[in-house]
């Protein structure tokens, strides 16, 4: 079956050139499962060329470090790999990539440029150069969501509520089964192809050493790439997949999938996670809400309102009353080294702040307590998103992305949610407190895990 064309736009129309159909691969960092890599090789063998893969390295991305570079770059090895074996040629450029992309396209005489899609400011602004820049047609396909971001709702949706019916909707179409690659697109002798300036194998501990991240330990807990993704989906699938609902909100138990950071980086395709998910239960409503519903909200908000990381994305009745409470006095007043170095009077935040630190992944119930406290011990909502955004992009493997944006949003401005009963700083935003943790978990348990030992 061909990719479904709906899951396509052109970014600049132009009639087909001669030359190789390039991909530039950014968000969605794999090649299984890639509706990106899929109808680019479409494309080579309608047109009858051959298929090349493109990755440019930034220098710096929204705060990333050397933590979340080292992820990456390890999955990258793998994708250079399987597309070796599928004879596709891997090129890997460093720099800005509107001068990069562009380069390898007049160099290579491109005869059309396909791309993932994302909701992120600086990538939707690379595409929109890049598409100003070069005279050959240039596509975008999502390869992130199930449902194109921008078919799932033509708007940014108040709610999972308003956003749930339209997700329902076309999950009929769009949730289908991965073709295979065509073989037509493929270059004979590929394996020799010079990754670039004439240089074969990719040399990937240069790569490691030369990044100019910020430093910060590996995380050594989760393996990187495409395959150990694949293992990490199987494991939940046969271990907590049938306990999620009751298990997930419990941050002493492993009851989580683990597989943000692979979402995060593409290395996994939440369309093939859904597909495993349904074959192996029938029941998952409470997982797939999360996988789907939740996440392609995300990107819908990201997607939709240009201020997804300041106080203007939340909604109007969020900021009315936060505004009305921004002079309310602050018991506690942390500056936003001390909240990095998990220094307050809250040993439960403090926990959750050093479980991030030092693995890269907070829990996902902990995560709300965390933003609302900063929301409670900082100047005000417009210092506490700028502190916990901050610290999430930072630290976080997953961080960085459409979802923690949104997450932020939805802890501190109200988005997505209703308003509750009015008290002090938080005015009508949800509020959360520790006698409320309590009630749900052992707090002492996870206190001592990560603060005590
Ligand atoms: P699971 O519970 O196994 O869920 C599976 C998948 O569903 C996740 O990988 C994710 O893609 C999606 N999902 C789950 N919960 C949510 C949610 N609330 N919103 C959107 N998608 C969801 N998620 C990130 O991916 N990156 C972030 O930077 C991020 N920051 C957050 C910050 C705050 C303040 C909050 C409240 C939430 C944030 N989340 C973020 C959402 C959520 O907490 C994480 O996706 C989840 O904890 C990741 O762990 P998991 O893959 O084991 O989740
Ligand atoms: N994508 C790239 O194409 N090149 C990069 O160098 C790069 C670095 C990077 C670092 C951290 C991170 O979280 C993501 C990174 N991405 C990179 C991926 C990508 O651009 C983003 O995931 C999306 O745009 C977010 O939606």
């Amino acid at each position: 079956m061909p990719v479904n064309p709906r899951r396509v736009r052109a970014l600049k129309k132009e009639s087909q050139a001669k030359g190789p159909v390039v991909y530039w691969m950014s968000r969605d960092q794999r090649v299984g499962d890639n509706w990106a890599l899929l109808y680019a090789g479409e494309l080579a063998k309608k047109y009858n060329t051959y298929l090349a893969v493109a990755f440019c390295l930034f220098p710096q991305f929204l705060g990333a470090s050397r933590r979340q570079y080292i992820f990456m770059l390890r999955g990258l090895k793998e994708v250079e790999n399987n597309l070796k074996a599928q004879n596709i040629p891997f090129f890997f450029l460093r720099g800005d990539p509107v001068n990069e992309v562009s380069r390898l396209l007049g160099e290579m005489d491109a005869g059309a440029l396909v791309c993932d899609f994302s909701p992120i400011r600086q990538s939707r602004e690379w595409r929109s150069m890049l598409a100003g820049k070069n005279e050959i047609p240039f596509y975008e396909v999502d390869a992130h969501n199930i449902i194109p971001c921008w078919l799932a709702s033509p708007k940014q949706e108040w709610s999972a509520r308003s956003f749930r019916p339209k997700v329902h909707r076309h999950l009929y179409e769009f949730l289908d089964e991965f073709p295979t690659l065509p073989k037509k697109a493929q270059k004979e002798g590929a394996q020799n192809y010079p990754l670039i300036n004439g240089v074969i194998e990719m040399d990937w501990q240069e790569a490691e050493r030369g990044l100019k991240a910020d430093a910060m330990p590996e995380a050594k807990w989760i393996v990187p790439g495409e395959a150990a993704a694949m293992k990490q989906l199987d494991s939940f699938l046969e271990l907590k997949l049938d306990d999620y609902e009751r298990d997930r909100n419990d941050p002493n138990i492993d009851g989580q999938s683990g597989l943000s950071p692979y979402l995060h980086f593409g290395q996994i395709s939440a369309q093939r996670i859904a597909l495993q998910v349904l074959r192996s239960r029938k029941d998952a409503d409470a997982f797939l809400e999360e996988l789907i519903v939740r996440r392609e909200l995300s990107d819908n908000y990201c997607y939709y309102n240009q201020h997804y990381d300041d106080t203007q994305g939340f909604p109007a009745w969020a900021r009315t009353s936060l505004g009305e409470h921004e002079k309310d006095r602050r018991e506690y007043l942390y500056t936003i080294s001390e909240l990095e170095k998990a220094n307050t009077h809250d040993d439960l935040w403090n926990a959750a702040q050093q479980e991030m630190v030092r693995t890269g992944k907070m829990h996902g119930y902990m995560r709300m307590y965390w933003a609302k406290k900063i929301l409670e011990w900082t100047a005000s909502p417009a210092a506490a998103q700028t502190a916990a955004i901050y610290l999430n992009d930072r630290y976080e493997l997953d961080g960085r992305d459409p979802s923690g944006y949104t997450g932020i949003a939805w802890s501190l401005g109200g988005l997505h949610d209703r308003a509750w009963k009015e008290r002090a700083i938080f005015g009508k935003v949800r509020y959360m407190n520790f006698n409320g943790a309590r009630r749900k978990f052992d707090v002492q348990a996870y206190i001592e895990k990560w603060v005590l030992q």
